[in-house]
């Protein structure tokens, strides 16, 4: 009698505890997930089709910010997501107002203790411009992770899920932390100072030429096996906090036969910087060169970079950079490049400066 009655109270204990270690190990199991704000600003991931197999041809900025997160239950399992709705155009649209508007936004949501990380899904066109310019003026080293979608949410295929998924996983996930503002697209990771679209409708349009991308995403999880060594984020010395514009910066595009009327048009509609976007290791045309003297005599900063997309724009190679006051790129493409002398010109007119600049950032 004695033994099943200390039998039965070691069995209710035994099952008491089960149920306290149960229900303690079940809410230990459960990992906190990651706050997650998704900014959305238009583009091909927020497009429809006129059916399931229109991939060109669509309509883009259509879908709002709620129903792409709808569209993906899975991204509460990763984080806990919000949205806002910031823009909703196509990035051919994208302004400086626009960068300032949103870089701003980005800066305020950082700062608040219960963000985590941030993802904005973005147009593909002006995507890595965007990126880049964040990857200058955002001051925190929480992610940053700007996705798009090669085909309409509508289409066969969409790339938009998969793509905000391994986003908003990415911007929750630690390893994140501190490699710079990130673009996430076709289960690859890349950095926003090198990344570029270089394809017109390809699901891998996105590149990062010989400097290669970051990492991948895969099976839920990032792998990092590489990072940029410029600095970035809270390691630059730009603030946009006061600026309500930016500085007029134009891009030159060299070519055989160039007709420099271009550089005088856009000194004459008020430009403060010429990006000339050449031949080449950045060769000037001789026809070319008295529109840039003339340019640079007038105070504005004439940077050379090239078209050709990728390798190093050599001061003092295909022109005398010293003798003609000139800025060499580096490895900036043409666009981003402008991005970077547009925030050069809010703190220095120096051209000593502005190249170390370009060889910092
Ligand atoms: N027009 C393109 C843009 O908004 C569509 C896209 O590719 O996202 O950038």
């Amino acid at each position: 009698m004695l033994y099943q009655k200390t039998t039965q109270s070691m069995i209710a204990i035994f099952a008491m505890l089960v149920a306290v270690t149960g229900s303690v190990h079940a809410e230990s199991a459960a990992p906190k997930l990651a706050n997650v704000t998704i900014l959305a600003t238009g583009g091909t991931i927020a497009g429809t089709g006129a059916s399931s197999t229109t991939t060109v041809g669509y309509t883009a900025a259509t879908v709002g910010v709620q129903s792409l997160i709808k569209a993906v239950p899975e991204l509460a399992k990763v984080a806990n997501v919000t949205g806002e709705q910031v823009f909703q155009i196509a990035s051919e649209n994208m302004s400086n107002e626009h960068w300032l508007t949103l870089a701003k936004r980005v800066n305020v949501l950082l700062a608040q203790n219960n963000v985590d990380g941030i993802v904005i899904t973005h147009g593909t066109d002006t995507l890595e411009e965007t990126a880049y310019f964040l990857d200058l003026v955002v001051k925190s080293r929480k992610p940053v992770v700007l996705v798009g979608a090669m085909r309409p949410s509508t289409a066969l295929s969409a790339d938009g899920p998969i793509n905000l998924y391994n986003s908003v996983l990415l911007a929750a996930s630690p390893e994140a932390a501190g490699k710079g503002v990130l673009v996430a697209m076709n289960d690859q990771i890349q950095s926003a100072r090198d990344v570029s679209k270089v394809n017109t409708s390809t699901l891998d349009s996105f590149r990062s030429s010989e400097l290669g991308f970051l990492g991948y995403i895969q099976g839920g999880k990032p792998f990092f096996y590489r990072q940029s060594l410029r600095k970035h984020t809270t390691e630059t010395e730009f603030d946009i906090g006061a600026l309500q514009s930016l500085p007029q910066v134009d891009i030159v595009y060299g070519y055989a036969n160039m007709n420099p009327v271009a550089v005088d048009a856009f000194m004459a509609a008020g430009a403060k910087g010429i990006i000339h976007a050449g031949v080449g290791d950045g060769s000037l045309a001789a026809k070319v060169v008295p529109s840039l003297k003339a340019a640079r005599a007038k105070g504005a900063i004439v940077v050379r970079a090239s078209r050709v997309g990728q390798g190093i724009l050599a001061r003092n190679g295909e022109a005398n950079d010293d003798q003609l006051d000139f800025v060499a790129a580096d490895t900036l493409n043409p666009q981003k490049a402008r991005i970077l002398l547009m925030l050069a010109l809010t703190k220095t007119n120096s051209t000593k400066e502005i190249q170390r600049m370009f060889y910092t950032y």
